[in-house]
């Protein structure tokens, strides 16, 4: 046992309106800790939600006076420049070596957008036939420590193996893919290749029509790629991402080339989550899991990394109803998307999922910011869509989960987590208005703000959420929002069925 867990568990569950779920079974958690997993949940008491998505706004009440700072997570960063695959004793690459690092990624953003990001990065290098080259999760890249954001102290940087496993942070990428190398970090990449040519996105994209399909971008890649004997090769930082929002995200249809071909590659059937994340959905499984099926599911953090990841590690939760609820900001982020008429974004718009967003009067799919679809004014009838697709009120979203529960897909829906960035007296009525609606259906609502978490967990809670939206028997998502989009690609890459990924 990890000295502090007990301790740290009593008088930890927030009130949870309507939790009816006891609370036993968490003590065993310590034990099957991986032994890098730091255990900080001193001070849990004082619950903290740390909302992590673009255009965030923090939700955090003062910090504990136990953690004057934020968790800086240096045992993952040790342990990334421990990866096999580094040979420090190298001054240059070896002879098969060739590198590629997209150094103008996105910082500053939410997790959503910086794991879609990461993720097709790595989809990129490896068509590149490259050693793809990862950084850290960066909210800013001045060499400091620390960063103020919405008044409050986080972590400049967060290394990516805090919140992910697998082949995008450097695992092996398994059975049949030998000949694909290993990541590495920045930090390594750094190292053996101190000098590197750049390659600038303008001029490998400037004969490519706008918001070209990702396929064609790649391949443009590829040609740039091929062309420089240099086995070390970046991207020039000031042009920025490679797979943009406008150009690929955010286009309708623009992932369909590549999406057989991603989902089944080890990028996604050997994706994991981290320890720390595992162990934050344990500490909390009794919100999820039927009752029932406690006693016999193995804690997630105790399962191998390599002995099931992905579709057999993450398998489907009967009886779990996941809802993205975006407050905040969306309010008035709602209201812009209806200004420039953005579509809903990555998978969350392929045609095969149900509830297609088709605004009243528009012929096809909505394509961003008028650059495709032409000018865009919307028309009132075209603003209220987009806000009840994009903002719904309390009733509405009632309206849309009792919908949901009535289909086939919905079939023995008993909990309900709501994922949200929402305030506590929102989502009390929230949580009392869908209760009143169902009186005696449901055996548990609980929200992103009654997680317990520790420390480390608290600035990493948004991937918490994901994997269990990925695991809902039926998810209702935002299609606005990429943080339910990665959920979606987890879902689809591990074959759930269409009719389980709802949207307002
Ligand atoms: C690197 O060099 C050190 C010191 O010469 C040596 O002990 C170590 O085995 C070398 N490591 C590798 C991977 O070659
Ligand atoms: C990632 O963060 C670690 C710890 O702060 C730092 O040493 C490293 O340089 C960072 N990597 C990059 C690419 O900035
Ligand atoms: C799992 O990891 C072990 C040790 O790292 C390795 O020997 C084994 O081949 C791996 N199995 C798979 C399926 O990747
Ligand atoms: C996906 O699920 C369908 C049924 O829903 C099944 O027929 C198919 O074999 C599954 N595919 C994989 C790769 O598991
Ligand atoms: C390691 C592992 O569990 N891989 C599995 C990932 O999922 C696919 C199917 O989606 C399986 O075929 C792999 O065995």
């Amino acid at each position: 046992m990890l000295p502090g867990f007990n301790s740290c568990n009593s008088g930890y569950r927030y009130t949870l309106l309507g939790v009816r779920t006891p609370t036993f079974s968490r003590t065993r958690i310590g034990l099957l800790v991986a032994a890098f997993v730091l255990i900080a949940c001193v001070g849990a008491a004082v619950h903290t939600f740390v909302d992590f998505e673009t255009f965030s706004l923090w939700q955090v009440s003062p910090i504990p006076s136990v953690h004057d700072l934020p968790p800086l997570y240096a045992q993952y960063h040790a342990r990334e420049l421990r990866l096999p695959q580094q040979d420090w004793n190298r001054t240059q690459p070896a002879e098969h070596e060739k590198y590629f690092f997209v150094s103008g990624f996105l910082i500053d953003v939410g997790w959503g957008n910086a794991f879609e990001e990461h993720l097709f990065n790595a989809y990129l290098a490896y068509r590149l036939g490259r050693t793809l080259v990862f950084a850290n999760y960066t909210w800013r890249d001045d060499g400091s420590q620390y960063t103020h954001s919405f008044g409050h102290m986080i972590p400049s940087q967060i290394p990516f193996t805090a919140l992910i496993r697998g082949p995008m942070v450097g695992e092996s990428w398994g059975p049949r893919y030998e000949h694909v190398p290993s990541a590495v970090t920045k930090t390594y990449f750094d190292h053996v290749c101190p000098s590197k040519t750049e390659l600038h996105r303008r001029e490998v994209h400037q004969n490519l029509p706008y918001a070209s399909d990702t396929e064609v971008i790649i391949d443009a890649w590829s040609k740039a790629a091929s062309s420089v004997s240099d086995p070390c090769i970046q991207t020039r930082k000031d042009n920025g991402a490679v797979f943009t929002h406008q150009e690929t995200f955010g286009v309708p249809g623009n992932l369909a080339s590549i999406w057989t071909d991603l989902i089944s590659s080890p990028l996604l059937t050997r994706f994991a989550w981290s320890s720390l994340i595992e162990l934050a959905f344990d500490t909390n499984r009794d919100l999820f899991l039927p009752a029932s099926a406690l006693a016999d599911t193995p804690y997630l953090s105790a399962l191998p990394y390599n002995a099931s990841s992905n579709a057999s590690r993450y398998p489907q939760i009967p009886g779990l109803m996941v809802i993205h609820v975006r407050k905040g900001d969306y309010g008035s982020h709602c209201n812009t998307l209806a200004s420039i008429g953005d579509p809903f974004v990555s998978a969350n718009n392929f045609p095969s999922l149900p509830d297609a967003f088709l605004p009243p009067g528009v012929p096809g799919p909505v394509m961003p910011n008028g650059k495709v679809a032409g000018n865009w004014h919307a028309t009132a009838a075209q603003r209220t869509y987009y806000r009840e697709r994009c903002y719904p009120s309390i009733p509405e979203i009632v309206a849309k989960v009792r919908a949901v529960r009535a289909t086939e897909a919905g079939r023995g829906i008993r909990r309900l987590h709501i994922m949200t960035n929402g305030k506590a007296p929102y989502i009390a009525n929230l949580k009392r208005a869908l209760w009143d609606a169902a009186p005696g259906e449901w055996d548990a609502i609980s929200s992103s703000r009654d997680l317990g978490l520790n420390w480390e967990q608290k600035f990493v809670a948004q991937a918490v959420d994901v994997l269990v939206a990925q695991r809902a028997q039926v998810l209702i998502g935002n299609g606005f929002s990429t943080l339910t989009s990665n959920a979606v690609i987890m879902r689809l890459a591990n074959n759930f069925t269409t009719d389980s990924i709802r949207f307002w």
